[in-house]
């Protein structure tokens, strides 16, 4: 299966991502944490013509991506470093033309039992990706099934390819979804879809999705991580403040009761005007000319 180097050499070679110049992950003394030598199941790279975006690929072709707990642990370690990166605006996590991630690995989970699931907080490396502060974007092609469509509903957008499946077959093995594919589904798309679908286990392609409202666009598959990384450049040209702050609010909506999320939206609306970059994006579009953020 094609690797993200692969992708981006074939898309720079169509002359599609002239403006999306990738960077290796060595050229530059301050990408230095993005080295892929130390990853064996993902692959990660900084993409972008501004250098300021994160791409992290799941490379476990053979596995259909299966998110196995040492996948899930250089995640985790890959997320919370573009985390901290300031030159990193967005985040991108995605996957390969036949797999985003066809789940949890059931072969690694087999023998577990409650007792040791429990003892061992099973997974909890999850908690990393819904605590990153920048916005994540799931590109997702091909299979993206059960903790794998979880994984895609922790980003903050997901966009697809034509090809792609959604599902949350749990319930063909015997267990029920563990990482919010009870809880998140429900709140985007609705009870009875959400409940056909975790009752059932039946895959739903990329345009059902779409028209569910789990997935903002589709687009042909070769097409999608050019399109992906354009929308994280264009959240990139904002302020990372405010859009740390726009991000934890739109969460609350999710996290919280209709009133205390808008309680704490208004509160963070107001807060927006203690910045410099508030005052400058406002200041700017008065005087119609660019504004020039400073993360203040
Ligand atoms: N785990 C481990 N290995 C997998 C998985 C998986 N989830 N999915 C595929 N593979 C492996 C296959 O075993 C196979 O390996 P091998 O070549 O060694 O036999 C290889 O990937 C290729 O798979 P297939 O031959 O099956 O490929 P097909 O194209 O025929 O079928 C499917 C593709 C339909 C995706 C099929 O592989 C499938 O049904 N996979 C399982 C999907 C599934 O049930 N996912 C849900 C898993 S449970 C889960 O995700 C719970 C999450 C809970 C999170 C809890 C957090 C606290």
């Amino acid at each position: 299966m094609a690797s993200v180097a692969t992708v981006t050499r074939a898309l720079l070679g169509k002359n599609v991502l002239n403006k999306c110049k990738v960077v290796s992950a060595t050229s530059q003394a301050s990408m230095k944490f993005y080295s892929t030598a130390s990853y064996e199941n993902i692959k990660v790279e900084v993409v972008g013509s501004k250098k300021n975006v994160g791409l992290i690929q799941l490379n476990r072709p053979k596995a259909l991506n299966a998110l196995c707990k040492p996948l899930f642990v250089e995640l985790g370690k890959a997320v919370n470093d573009f985390d901290a990166d300031s030159n990193i605006a967005a985040i991108i996590i995605t996957g390969n033309e036949k797999a985003f991630a066809a789940g949890a690995d059931i072969k690694e989970m087999q023998n577990n039992t409650y007792s040791s699931n429990t003892k061992q907080g099973f997974l909890r490396e999850w908690e990393d990706i819904s605590n990153c502060g920048k916005p994540i974007i799931a590109a997702v092609n091909g299979f993206a099934l059960g903790g794998g469509c979880e994984l895609a509903m922790l980003c903050d957008i997901i966009y697809a390819g034509e090809k792609a499946k959604f599902g949350q077959p749990e319930i063909n093995i015997g267990t029920i979804p563990g990482a919010g594919g009870t809880q998140r589904l429900p709140s985007y798309v609705g009870k009875s879809k959400a409940m056909e679908i975790v009752l059932t286990g039946n895959f739903f392609d990329a345009h059902e999705a779409e028209k569910m409202g789990l997935v903002s666009k589709v687009f042909p598959v070769e097409k999608l991580l050019e399109e992906t990384i354009k929308l994280a450049e264009s959240i990139g040209t904002h302020s990372p403040l405010i859009v740390k702050l726009a991000k934890q609010a739109v969460n609350q909506a999710y996290e919280t009761t209709l009133k205390s999320g808008l309680q704490f939206e208004k509160s963070t609306f107001y807060g927006t005007f203690a910045t410099e970059d508030r005052k400058e994006g406002m200041t700017a579009f008065v005087e119609k000319s660019p504004p020039n953020f400073k993360n203040e």
